[in-house]
């Protein structure tokens, strides 16, 4: 013990000291993890395709972070974006105790303005396979995002074993810059940017620099034979067994992802052991998490396609490749077959399946509340507030203050001026709402409003679905929750029935996640307990979504938060709170 202590004292005077990047412990009791990371905007061609991305460190996605359960994460993060402010979530992390170091601007800490150095410190509490990005503006889009695997403890097994552990982002890729995004999403009439250019594996795509109006003149700007832009390549020895750590950071697709000729058994979710199950095609929703298990078990003479493809919307996108490569004869080598597109994009009925089989493990079954004290049913459409596109929720559109809420509430500033003291509803008008109808709501309205819930009640969500403002068109959206995993107990198709559907609920291994899909025209029920001191965003995690208002805010318990860091203030009302 007294050898642990001494050893922590001097990690601490290490960090002090910023002698050293990362401290990359290896004694047995690891525990303070310290990173430096400078963002900046630099010329990347991730899929043949030159732009300004956001980088850290020089790369994009960011550095990964491997911890083990209960270490701390320092990262000090210095912003180097010139004009633009930052702030970056530590996407599934709860942040017991630590709800300043969430990273969610204008919810828990005002934005990081360039030329400024903030430092997020926060315990990762629990293993599993979770995220990190931006959640400042749309600004995540750009290419601020990574993954942070955090390993059990010494000594602890997990219900599954293999040999090699590797990570797999996805995400999507646009070539337009986030600026001209938010300003078409934010002006009348509407511009919408489409659908993506390219689906990036550990971001690495492949745009066809044929496509561009003036390619040869453009040879500079897209160049297939980049480097940059090769595809991944995860190789494999024959006879292995590897387990995939997924994860999605689309800012609009719902993916499917394949190994062609290898089944995959999904294991793990958002941090929650899965009970196994296998499957040759896996659905992932951004913000979403899984590990699967791949035997590397099929032919050794050739290679293999490893892909992912648009679903949910009508792909334009072409599909995502990297290459499983078996070991040692073939490197690089495309394999000799042609990728699969996927399954049909417009089917729901396997996703609403599949989202159904992931049960929580039965020796890893968190019990949920059988009852709970309060329900929320959140009507997810679009309308218009004065002429501009808006999503809502209940005929509400959320906006971000200008004050973060955490520190408003916690220093107990003048409320009135921070956001409106009227809670957003917590119902529609349920009967006489056809979903399948276009939403015709053109005089919404757009509350900063939040749910104050009572600390440690058990809350139900119910995420319903409806038609947007297009004829026959349901999108699909994943919500996602900060601060807490709640229970997942149910999805369906239809409008959901309060006294039917309530009674089918799975209350018995019910899987904890921080992400669901709801389904088009469908609906996903949650619970959660309002146990984590604290202010918390819930939202749909499609970047123009959440930009667009569908999101809430829940806060419980905020009395409880220790004292917070005066790092996080020096915005709107808390300019005078500023460190000097
Ligand atoms: C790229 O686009 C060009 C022009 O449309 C087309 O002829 C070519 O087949 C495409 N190449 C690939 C690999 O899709
Ligand atoms: C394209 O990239 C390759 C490899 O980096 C390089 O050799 C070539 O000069 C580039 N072509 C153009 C037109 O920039
Ligand atoms: C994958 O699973 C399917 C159906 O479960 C099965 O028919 C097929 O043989 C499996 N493929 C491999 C390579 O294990
Ligand atoms: C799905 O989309 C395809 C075109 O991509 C269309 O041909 C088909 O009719 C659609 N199926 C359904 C069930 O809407
Ligand atoms: C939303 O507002 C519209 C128009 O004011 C109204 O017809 C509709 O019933 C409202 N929807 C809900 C879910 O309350
Ligand atoms: C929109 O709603 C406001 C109040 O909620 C009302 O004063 C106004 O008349 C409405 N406008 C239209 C076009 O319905
Ligand atoms: C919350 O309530 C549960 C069940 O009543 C209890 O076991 C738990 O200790 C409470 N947690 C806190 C932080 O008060
Ligand atoms: C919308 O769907 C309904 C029912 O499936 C169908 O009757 C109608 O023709 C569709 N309308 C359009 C514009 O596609
Ligand atoms: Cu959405």
């Amino acid at each position: 013990m007294v050898e642990i202590l001494a050893y922590r004292s001097l990690v601490k005077l290490l960090v002090l000291c910023h002698f050293i990047s990362l401290v990359a412990v290896s004694t047995v009791e690891a525990r303070i993890r310290h990173y430096r990371w400078e963002v900046k905007y630099e010329y990347k061609s991730p899929d043949c395709f030159k732009k300004l991305v956001i980088t850290i460190n020089g790369g994009t996605p960011g550095p990964k972070i491997l911890a083990q359960q209960g270490d701390t994460i320092v990262v000090e993060l210095k912003n180097s974006l010139l004009t633009e402010n930052v702030a970056i979530h530590w996407h599934g992390i709860r942040q017991i105790g630590t709800p300043w170091s969430d990273g969610t601007e204008g919810v828990t800490q005002c934005p990081i303005l360039p030329g400024d150095t903030f430092i997020y410190k926060f315990v990762v509490d629990r293993a599993g396979s979770y995220l990190y990005h931006a959640h400042y503006g749309i600004q995540r889009e750009a290419g601020l995002y990574g993954s942070i695997t955090v390993s059990v403890p010494n000594g602890e097994s997990e219900p599954f074993a293999y040999d090699y552990d590797r990570g797999i982002i996805l995400n999507d890729w646009f070539h337009k810059s986030t600026y001209e995004q938010a300003a078409g999403l934010s002006s009348i009439p509407f511009v919408w940017v489409g659908e993506p250019q390219s689906l990036l594996i550990n971001g690495r795509g492949r745009f066809n620099c044929s496509l561009l109006a003036t390619p040869s003149l453009e040879a500079g700007v897209c160049n297939a034979t980049n480097p940059e832009c090769s595809p991944y390549v995860l190789t494999v020895i024959p006879g292995k067994t590897y387990r995939l750590r997924i994860g999605s950071l689309t800012s609009l697709s719902a993916l499917s992802f394949q190994i062609e000729g290898h089944n995959m058994t999904v294991v793990e979710a958002d941090g929650h052991y899965v009970e196994p199950f296998e499957t040759k095609n896996l659905y992932i929703y951004s913000g979403e998490t899984y590990s699967v298990l791949v035997k590397a078990s099929q032919d050794p003479s050739r290679n293999y396609w490893v892909t992912t493809n648009v679903v949910s919307r009508k792909p334009t996108t072409p599909t995502g490749l990297a290459i499983l490569n078996y070991y040692p004869k073939y490197f690089k080598k495309s394999p000799p077959t042609l990728p699969t597109t996927g399954p049909l994009w417009n089917d729901t009925a396997p996703r609403l399946t599949q989202s159904l089989a992931v049960k929580a493990h039965k020796s890893f079954i968190h019990s949920p509340p059988l009852t709970s004290d309060k329900v929320i049913v959140l009507l997810n459409t679009q309308n218009k507030i004065d002429g501009y596109y808006r999503w809502s929720l209940n005929n509400v559109s959320f906006s971000l203050p200008h004050t973060p809420y955490l520190i408003a509430l916690k220093e107990n500033l003048n409320l009135n001026h921070v956001f409106d003291q009227t809670p957003p509803p917590e119902n529609y008008d349920f009967k006489n709402y056809d979903i399948y109808a276009v939403a015709k709501n053109v005089n919404a309205t757009s509350s900063n409003g939040i749910y104050r819930l009572k600390f440690n009640t058990t809350v139900d969500i119910i995420l319903q679905n409806a038609n947007t403002m297009t004829v026959n068109n349901s999108e699909t959206h994943p919500w996602h929750l900060h601060g807490h995993d709640f229970w997942v107990l149910g999805y369906g198709t239809g409008k959901f029935d309060m006294k039917k559907d309530v009674g089918k609920y799975n209350l018995v291994n019910p899987i904890m996640k921080n992400t669901v899909p709801v389904h088009p025209y469908g609906w996903t029920a949650l619970r959660f307990r309002a146990d984590n001191p604290g202010v918390w965003a819930f939202h749909c995690h499609l970047e123009s979504h959440f930009y667009m208002g569908m999101g809430v805010v829940f806060e419980a318990g905020v009395e409880k938060v220790g004292k917070l860091p005066s790092s996080v203030m020096g915005c709107g009302e808390t300019k005078g709170f500023h460190r000097p």
